[in-house]
C-alpha cells in the first residue's frame, strides 16, 4: 500500500519533471534561436555592407561607375567584378596612333565579339564603349588590334551570389545541440530515479 503510493508519487513526479524540463528545453531553444537571429543578422550584414564595397570595388567606385581606362596599349583595370544589370564603360584616356576595340571573348576564339564588340574605332581620348551585362557569368574581352597586351575579364555576379552565406543555419544547430544535451541528461536522471525506486521497493 505505502510502497505502491510511493511508487505512484515517484512516477508522477518524474512525469512532471520531464514535462517541466521539456518545456524548458523548448523555451530555451526558442529564446536561443531568436535573439541571435535578431541581433546578429542586422549587425552582421551592416558591417560587411559598410566595409565591403570600398575594399572590393574601391578604384571603380571612385570614378562613379564601372569604368575601365584604355591607357596606351593596356586596359586599366583589366579585371572588374560587377552585378547583373550593371554597365561597364571602356574609355580611351591616353590615345596612341592606333585605334582600339573592346571585343568579347579571346583572340583565339574562332568567332569573338558575340557578346559585345565596339569595332576598331576607339581612337581619341574620350572615345568610349559601354556594355550592360544582363546575366551572371565570366566575360573575357580583348582589343582586336593589340591582343598581346590588351585583354581582361568582367565577372558578373547576381544578388544572391554576393549576398550568400546566411548565418541562419548555425543558430538552429546550436539549439539542437542544447536540446540534445538536455534530453540526454533527462534520460540519465530517469534511469537514476528508476534505480532508486527499485531499491526502495524491492520486489516480493
Ligand atoms: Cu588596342
Amino acid at each position: 500500500m505505502t510502497s505502491e503510493r510511493t511508487g505512484r508519487l515517484i512516477v508522477a513526479g518524474t512525469m512532471t519533471a520531464i514535462l517541466a524540463l521539456s518545456t524548458a528545453v523548448i523555451v530555451l531553444a526558442d529564446s536561443s534561436s531568436n535573439p541571435p537571429t535578431e541581433s546578429s543578422a542586422p549587425v552582421g550584414s551592416a558591417v560587411p555592407a559598410a566595409s565591403g564595397p570600398p575594399a572590393a570595388s574601391g578604384p571603380p567606385a571612385a570614378s562613379g561607375g564601372n569604368a575601365i581606362s584604355i591607357i596606351l596599349k593596356t586596359f586599366q583595370p583589366s579585371t572588374l567584378t560587377v552585378h547583373v544589370g550593371d554597365t561597364v564603360t571602356w574609355t580611351v584616356t591616353q590615345a596612341i596612333a592606333d585605334s582600339h576595340s573592346v571585343t568579347s571573348g579571346s583572340y583565339k576564339d574562332p568567332k569573338p565579339g558575340t557578346e559585345f564588340d565596339s569595332g576598331i574605332k576607339l581612337h581619341d581620348d574620350g572615345d568610349s564603349f559601354s556594355h550592360t551585362f544582363a546575366a551572371a557569368g565570366t566575360f573575357p574581352f580583348f582589343c582586336a588590334v593589340h591582343p598581346d597586351t590588351m585583354s581582361g575579364t568582367i565577372t558578373v555576379v547576381d544578388a544572391t551570389g554576393s549576398a550568400g552565406g546566411g548565418g541562419e543555419g548555425a543558430i538552429p544547430t546550436e539549439s539542437k545541440v542544447i536540446a540534445g544535451v538536455v534530453l540526454l541528461v533527462l534520460v540519465v536522471l530517469l534511469f537514476g530515479w528508476a534505480r532508486i525506486y527499485r531499491r526502495m521497493n524491492p520486489g516480493p
